[in-house]
């Protein structure tokens, strides 16, 4: 052949290949699979002791991985489900049409609907099973922008009505309306899952797999067929949450989860992979991680092409085309198709000769075909061992036409004139006439209209409807408050001078709860790679690391007390280092009272600086998804930890946990304080039925813990934010008011020491919480504004402070802008101190005089708050700033 003439060559090698085929038909018509492969890794292995070195490729053919042979039926009446889903599609895009004519730019998206219609009709008319499935009741991650369809189909069933849709993008109209996206603390009876924060949802749907599989490995929930699913879109794909954890989905055989990813080749922009094939790149993705992929590119029109390709030429030439050229294709007409994607071949064009150019036009991708869709599905949800990603070619804005079809603006694409309108309406055969086509009317059959009643048929033998959010779990009962209040009876009392951090107070506490009777089951401990840094390593033994399979070698520690134990019914959640896993597996677990019917307890306890400030999105996601539980941010305090530097110590995470308006957030300084935050928490969420988390910061530094003051307002005080831990002892010529929290708080206890000296009385607050204190603030502020005939409220900081003598001081380990967020309500000024800026790598003690937070300066700036009102000397305050040993030149912490 070598020395062939190239069409002589070819000729030879089209002779060839068609032997090599027959022999491999004949095969295949006598013998089985497993024969196949013998053959086939023989000539590999022949190929390879010649020296032929096979190019590695984890892709298969750009072909349906289920071919025609093998597919079962459709079960459904297509007709009917046609017109359900021609119905669907076009009250979705009438949503978005009409409320863009009345509000201009209020948003919404028809186009990725438009692509995904089939993908989730087929779904609702087969395989979404609802709550009443019980145990068995799917869970789905909605692709985001895909809502309006969502909606749509759920005004059909009867669950929204018009007014609904017609506030779509109006929420606070009357009647109600719908949110943009699947937000469910905007429509807690609806949404499940928020996912239009492109990439948390596939990665927050692993972890719900396998939470599902860790709750039926303990116990907490029976064996089940329940499905995850996830929908995201291929651009989405992009984002590395989304393929960042799907080693793990194949490592545990979360043959409970099913990625269906809308592959319309496009994004927002434009083409998703112009220069290359999208899905050939994460066919090889998943492939390479152990996942089941099925491809669903070509509609049945494509089979009987498909099966007189006896030599392979269509489907090498279905994958040499570039996504930006397929694109091309669903705008061009037939004869630019038979041009140049026939074309090129005179043997390809031979083949499609019996076809017209309209006849060439409607040979749809499978994403479209229910068929083909269907037979995925099927094969997806009886996969057993591993996760099953379907990867469906669609066209973004299916039907749209000129409107917007296959069009790089499309996404955006929110209005349509009349002559667009009727296109869609003639496309999809939507009874509306001329007269009122004009207005994009909601349409909806009546109620025993033939597609209404398989509708509903449908839904009722899949479960009911969906989405549908329902809390299963009952609240806690009141004798849970008592049983954790008794576990905890000891850390009220203080270590009588035994030193602790409130991490290891927290551990304790932690132990104590794995151990309480009532809760003890429920309880979730979560960590990334971190509970030796946090002293937590006496739990791997207590309860055990969860382990899928158990644990299968011998634990080079097993003749320790404390070994390294993993078991199928472990209770702690090791995540190895991801945070982002790891808040996905709180959401699970904190968001388990509903969808599971199971009040887990989740405590995920993190490096406080790797916890809002690198995973805040999926916290506000959290917060979305009416999550409850305890962040536990560990290490905290930008100078309490101790040499770690820049990157690791946090002042930052009390600010950034304010932003979440159902978080409440504390900076705990003493072990009493802890338990009576972690009570309330307890009680708040899981006995009362409050929809909020708590973070919680604890640090490693080692004090001496107190017993709790008398007094019958210092748990409420903790709860709000503030109370007096240690008044004054004597009288003294000048007063103060000392604030400080967390460790800190030990720092202006010194101070009230040093201040006596120089003849200050000061008393010493413990704000446990900065960011409850403002909020309380700024409810009284608001609620006196709009009622100003009614009895003023005071704002619970003023009722503490306002009465008071003295100047005031606060002093945090976290940005200034704590403390200042309270100085509006204290009644006069007040000065504050924090550790704004970068951290360094330092010890404690020169780290307290970087950022000017220790003791020392406690006692200045109470001293130099009494100079500004006129009550001392400035050389009083210039001497104590030389006897404690203050450089006043040093750099500003804030800027270096
Ligand atoms: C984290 C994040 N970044 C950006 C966006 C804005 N955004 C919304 S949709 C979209 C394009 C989506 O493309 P794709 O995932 O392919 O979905 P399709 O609509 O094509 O199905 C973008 C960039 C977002 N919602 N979330
Ligand atoms: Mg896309």
């Amino acid at each position: 052949m070598k020395n062939m003439a190239p069409e002589d060559a070819a000729a030879l090698e089209s002779i060839e290949t068609r032997e090599w085929l027959e022999s491999l038909d004949y095969v295949l018509r006598t013998g089985d699979k497993s024969r196949v492969f013998r053959l086939m890794d023989a000539l590999r292995t022949r190929a390879r002791a010649a020296g032929f070195r096979e190019p590695f490729s984890s892709n298969t053919p750009y072909i349906n991985t289920i071919p025609a042979t093998e597919q079962v039926p459709y079960p459904g009446d297509r007709e009917l489900e046609r017109r359900i889903k021609s119905i669907v599609r076009w009250n979705a895009l009438a949503m978005v049409v009409r409320a863009n004519r009345e509000s201009d730019g209020i948003g919404g998206h028809i186009s990725t609907y438009a692509s995904a219609a089939t993908l989730y009709e087929v779904a609702f008319n087969h395989f979404f099973r609802g709550k009443e499935a019980g145990a068995d009741a799917d869970l789905i991650y909605f692709q985001g922008h895909a809502s309006p369809g969502v909606y749509a189909r759920a005004f059909l069933e009867g669950r929204l009505d018009e007014t609904h849709l017609h506030n779509f993008r109006h929420e606070l109209r009357e009647g109600g309306g719908l949110s943009s996206y699947p937000h469910p603390w905007l429509m807690p009876d609806f949404w499940e899952y928020p996912t239009v924060s492109m990439g948390l949802g596939p990665l927050m749907a692993i972890y719900q797999a396998r939470f599902n599989k860790y709750l039926e490995n303990r116990g907490l929930k029976p064996a089940s067929t329940q499905k995850v699913w996830a929908f995201l879109g291929d651009g989405e794909t992009d984002e590395p949450e989304a393929l960042g954890a799907i080693s793990l989905a194949a490592r545990e055989k979360l043959d409970n989860l099913i990625f269906v990813i809308n592959c319309n080749l496009q994004r927002l922009d434009g083409p998703v992979r112009g220069n290359g094939q999208i899905i050939q790149e994460l066919e090889a993705v998943f492939r390479g991680a152990g996942w089941n992929v099925i491809k669903v590119l070509w509609g049945s029109e494509w089979d009987e092409l498909l099966a007189k390709d006896t030599e392979g030429l269509l489907v090498k030439r279905m994958g040499e085309i570039v996504d930006g050229e397929y694109q091309r294709y669903v705008v061009e007409d037939g004869a630019y198709l038979r041009k140049n994607f026939w074309g090129v071949d005179p043997r390809l064009e031979a083949m499609v000769r019996h076809l017209s150019d309209a006849d060439l036009k409607k040979l749809h991708v499978g994403g479209h075909d229910p068929v083909k869709v269907y037979n995925a599905y099927r094969a997806a949800t009886t996969t057993q061992g591993t996760p099953t990603v379907v990867l469906a070619r669609t066209i973004k804005g299916y039907g749209l036409g000129e409107a917007g079809e296959g069009k790089n603006i499309t996404h955006q694409q929110k209005k349509m004139n009349e002559g667009d309108l009727k296109h869609f309406r003639g496309r999809f055969g939507i009874p509306i006439s001329d007269d009122e086509i004009a207005d994009a009317p909601f349409y909806k059959p009546g109620t025993d209209s033939a597609e209404l009643r398989y509708m509903v048929d449908r839904r009722t033998s899949l479960g009911g409807s969906v989405p549908r959010r329902v809390v299963k779990a009952p609240k806690l009962d009141k004798s849970v408050a008592a049983s954790v209040a008794k576990d905890f009876e000891e850390f009220y009392a203080g270590t009588d001078g035994r030193k602790a951090s409130t991490t290891l107070v927290f551990v304790k506490m932690l132990t104590k709860l794995l151990k309480d009777k009532e809760i003890g089951k429920l309880i979730v401990p979560i960590v990334p790679d971190e509970a030796r840094t946090f002293g937590m390593e006496s739990l791997f033994k207590q309860v055990g690391i969860y382990s899928s399979i158990g644990q299968l070698y011998e634990p080079v520690d097993k003749a320790q007390l404390l070994y390294y134990k993993e078991a199928k019914d472990g209770q702690i959640l090791e995540e190895g280092i991801t945070e982002a896993g790891s808040i996905s597996s709180w959401i699970a677990a904190g968001t388990a009272y509903a969808a599971q019917g199971v009040n887990t307890i989740p405590f995920f306890i993190f490096y406080s600086m790797f916890g809002f400030q690198r995973v805040g999105d999926f916290i506000w996601a959290a917060a979305d998804a009416r999550c409850k539980g305890f962040l536990l941010g560990g290490t905290a305090g930008r100078t309490t930890l101790a040499g770690e530097g820049l990157q690791h110590q946090d002042g930052n995470s009390h600010t950034l946990s304010l932003t979440v308006p159902t978080c409440k957030s504390y900076d705990p300084a003493f072990a009493y304080e802890l338990a009576t935050i972690i009570e309330d928490g307890i009680t708040r969420m899981y006995i009362n039925g409050e929809d909020c988390f708590y973070y919680i910061t604890v640090m490693n530094e080692q004090y001496d813990m107190p017993a709790m003051p008398e007094g019958k307002d210092v748990k409420a005080g903790i709860i709000k934010g503030l109370y007096r831990y240690k008044a004054a002892t004597k009288k003294a010529k000048h007063r103060a008011q000392l604030l400080g929290s967390g460790t800190i708080l030990n720092e202006v206890v010194k101070a009230q020491g040093i201040l006596a000296d120089y003849g200050v009385a000061a008393d010493v607050w413990s704000a446990t919480s900065y960011n409850e204190l403002y909020r309380d603030g700024h409810s009284a502020e608001r609620w006196n504004r709009l009622h100003p005939l009614e009895k003023a409220r005071v704002p619970y900081v003023t009722e503490c402070l306002a009465k008071t003598d003295g100047v005031i001081v606060a002093a945090s380990d976290y940005l200034k802008s704590q403390p200042d967020m309270i100085s509006r309500w204290v009644g006069r000024p007040m000065v504050t101190l924090g550790t704004d800026g970068f951290g360094r790598s330092e010890d404690r003690e020169s780290l307290r005089d970087f950022f000017e937070v220790d003791a020392r300066y406690i006692v200045i700036a109470t001293l130099s708050a009494l100079q500004q009102q006129g009550d001392i000397e400035a050389s009083v305050v210039a001497k104590a700033i030389a006897d404690l040993g203050i450089n006043p030149g040093k750099l500003d912490p804030a800027i270096s």
